[in-house]
């Protein structure tokens, strides 16, 4: 490095500490009063969101010599997000709404009220919200601190800079969490990645121990997981240059983004859909090559009227709750996906495997009709 480049690199880091002492003095002054303190992550936590929590627990702790607990409304059921918890001692428990009245604040991190993927009550003013993810055009919710910054690629780099900026010493565990927070959020900085998150990563990697790393990146998977990929793959088809594939029985809401993300890699590809149907509603998870692609305006179209749905230009989610005639729900949906996302090209099987229904993924059900009709 250059000793001009050297000196820039050492002021912007200054720079970064000073605003991040600042919030944090800030963040200190919502959790210093009377009465418990909740951490609040999405439905369905993902390392990056365990990773956030572990950290301003720690940093609460740190300076406060207060308890945080960590908790999230649905399940933490990918095997990687589990061996997280259990590897790094990461204390997170499941919670429903009612439970929010025992704490007098409550902070959502790498999630924001509103959002969709919380229990957290849309037009409750909450204690302080900490995230990365865009903020909605016209923002209904309310916080007494709030720092969301759209163009992080993890929220773990928020709350590092905090724990850096106010001298919190990390635990290995701790470094270990936050790094694989980036990491994940990011693809190895691959995705969204900013000079803030490669800084972090940087220094971030030196302390992490691999050992853990790789016992939770390989943490084993159940008979299911294959049983789900196996579907994903049955049901794939490729329109255009968008690959669509749906998962009719999901035992596992990570499973969708998963697949989405594997079939990313399938060459000539600009873009991935995977949905499945999980306890009567069906989520959806999309991804695209890069921003021209729009995928949150594609997903908002595909949603329109039947559920709900958002996020960014490269990455995408939404939520369609079944009706009681599921299948004609389905079959609407499919359609509404193959127009929005594949640009009404024709879609053909991805693999041999792919039912013989021209190429549109049906549910089980509905295949035996369409061979009875044909
Ligand atoms: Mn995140």
């Amino acid at each position: 490095m250059g000793e001009r480049k050297q000196k820039g690199a050492a002021k912007k880091k200054e720079e970064v500490l000073r605003y991040g002492s600042k919030k944090v003095e800030q963040l200190l002054g919502v959790c210093g009063g009377p009465g418990r303190i909740c951490v609040l992550l999405q439905d369905n936590p993902d390392p990056d969101a365990l990773a956030s929590a572990a950290g301003l627990r720690e940093l609460v702790h740190a300076h406060l010599k207060k308890r945080v607990h960590i908790g999230y409304g649905g399940m933490c059921g990918r095997a990687e997000n589990r061996a997280m918890m259990d590897v790094l001692h990461i204390d997170a428990h499941r919670m429903k709404e009612s439970d929010l009245a025992d704490y007098a604040v409550i902070g959502l991190v790498d999630t924001q009220p509103d959002s969709g993927n919380n229990i957290y009550p849309a037009k409750r003013e909450a204690g302080f919200v900490i995230d990365h993810h865009l903020l909605p055009k016209r923002k209904r919710w309310k916080a007494r601190f709030a720092d969301v910054r759209p163009e992080y690629g993890a929220t773990s780099t928020i709350v590092y800079e905090y724990l850096v900026a106010s001298g919190v010493k990390l635990s290995d565990n701790l470094a270990t969490a936050l790094f694989y927070g980036i990491q994940s959020d990011t693809q190895d900085l691959g995705r969204e990645a900013t000079p803030a998150g490669a800084r972090a990563y940087g220094e971030l990697f030196n302390r992490a121990d691999k050992k853990k790393l790789s016992r939770i990146r390989r943490a084993p998977v159940p008979a299911e997981y294959f049983q789900m990929l196996q579907d994903s793959l049955r049901t794939c088809v490729v329109a255009g240059s968008c690959v669509i594939s749906f998962i009719p029985d999901c035992h596992n809401i990570d499973m969708i983004a998963e697949v989405a993300d594997l079939l990313m890699r399938l060459e000539g590809m600009r873009s991935a859909v995977c949905y499945g149907v999980l306890d009567g509603e069906v989520h959806m998870s999309a991804r695209a090559a890069d921003a021209r692609s729009n995928m949150a305006k594609k997903l908002k179209q595909v949603v329109a009227g039947i559920g709900t749905g958002g996020g960014h230009r490269v990455m995408a989610g939404g939520q369609i709750p079944l009706t009681d005639q599921p299948e004609r729900r389905l079959n609407l949906l499919h359609q509404r996906v193959v127009r929005y996302f594949g640009g009404e090209q024709e879609p053909e099987p991805l693999t041999h495997a792919t039912e013989d229904n021209g190429g549109v993924p049906l549910p089980p059900t509905l295949v035996e009709e369409t061979k009875k009709d044909g």
